[in-house]
């Protein structure tokens, strides 16, 4: 239904339907009933119904009414790199099969990587696998820099059993400026590479800002799918905000940077800043920096208590204060 609605551009019940899987996802018991389900915050009336004609019949009627051309529409915005937009205008040209597609001059760069592996980044990722994928690139950033740091972020630091990617941190200590830790991130990746482990690159930016983010594509060397892997480098002063970043979920970090807002401070992947003076969304002041060196000294400094990855799936820390 989520699709659906994308597809014809209705981008407020897209919300609603995308807002209600994050919750389902995220609801830890198997949801039995219309009552469980209606009892999980952002699942509605209409979505609760709908939860129980699925459990009643293993189908929903209104699917069957939605055109059938979503099918083609969220075959499209399955390939890495094409959104909803993309893929309307892709099917408005014709396009209706990936095969149509793998014949196109209509796909940029990164579209032609995504369609490539379609199937394989359409797959999900079993933890065991993000483990070992983390590993060979430990490995290989320790024998350029053995004091170089990494942790394997996003949903698997969160505790899933699979994951979409691998989002991968990594900072060396002691790298303060940006030549320093640019070069030696761009040898570990021209290593990567080197070792074939990096099969395709889709992209690597600074984004103008102090981090630098690699978006590529990887295989272990004892493994048969083709995996998207992210890897940022960051700056060792900001490895903690960069750290409850990437860890997420968006839901939870934008729970903090808003909790971070009412105190009058200011989280960002960065840093944290404190007396912060705003006009209405603007900043006027942008306070002072604080020390954060690391997650825990985060949670210290905006006065609530660690929250475990684990936790922090569906969790918005301002409603958990109340
Ligand atoms: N992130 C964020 N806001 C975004 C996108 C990402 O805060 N718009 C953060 C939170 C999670 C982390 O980056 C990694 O992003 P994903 O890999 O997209 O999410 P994930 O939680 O790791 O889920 P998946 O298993 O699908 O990769
Ligand atoms: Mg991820």
């Amino acid at each position: 239904m989520m699709k659906a609605y994308e597809a014809t551009g209705d981008v407020w019940k897209a919300t609603v339907y995308k807002k209600a899987i994050g919750r389902i996802k995220a609801h830890e018991e198997p949801i039995k009933s219309k009552e469980e389900a209606i009892k999980i915050p952002g699942i509605g009336k209409n979505i609760a119904a709908h939860i129980e004609e699925i459990l009643e019949t293993g189908e929903l009627e209104k699917l069957d009414h939605v055109d059938k051309d979503v099918g083609v529409f969220s075959t499209f915005t399955n390939i890495w790199g094409c959104g909803p937009k993309t893929a309307r205008q892709l099917y408005n040209k014709g396009y209706r099969t990936l095969g149509d597609l793998s014949k196109s001059d209509d796909l940029n760069r990164q579209q032609r990587i995504g369609l490539k592996y379609y199937e394989d980044f359409n797959t999900s990722i079993p933890r065991e696998e993000v483990t070992a994928l983390g590993e060979f690139v430990e490995k290989q950033a320790k024998e350029l820099n053995s004091s170089a740091k990494l942790e394997l972020c996003g949903s698997y630091r969160r505790g899933k059993k699979y994951c979409g990617d691998v989002d991968i941190l990594m900072a060396v200590p002691h790298y303060e400026t940006k030549e320093e830790y640019t070069a030696f991130f761009k040898k570990l990746i021209s290593k990567l590479e080197d070792t074939g482990f990096v099969k395709d690159t889709l992209s690597m930016s600074d984004r103008g800002t102090t981090q630098l983010m690699y978006l590529g594509v990887c295989r272990g060397p004892n493994y048969k799918h083709h995996r998207r892997i992210d890897i940022v480098m960051v700056p060792a002063s900001e490895w903690a905000c960069a750290l409850i970043y990437f860890t997420g979920s968006e839901f939870f970090g934008r729970s903090m940077r808003s909790l971070a807002k009412k105190e009058r401070m200011l989280l960002s992947q960065h840093s944290l800043r404190k007396d912060v003076q705003r006009y209405y969304k603007k900043i006027t002041n942008s306070g002072k920096r604080l020390d954060t060196p690391t997650e825990e000294s985060v949670f210290e400094a905006l006065g609530v208590p660690f929250v475990e990855p684990s936790k922090r799936d569906d969790l918005d820390i301002n409603a958990a204060l109340q």
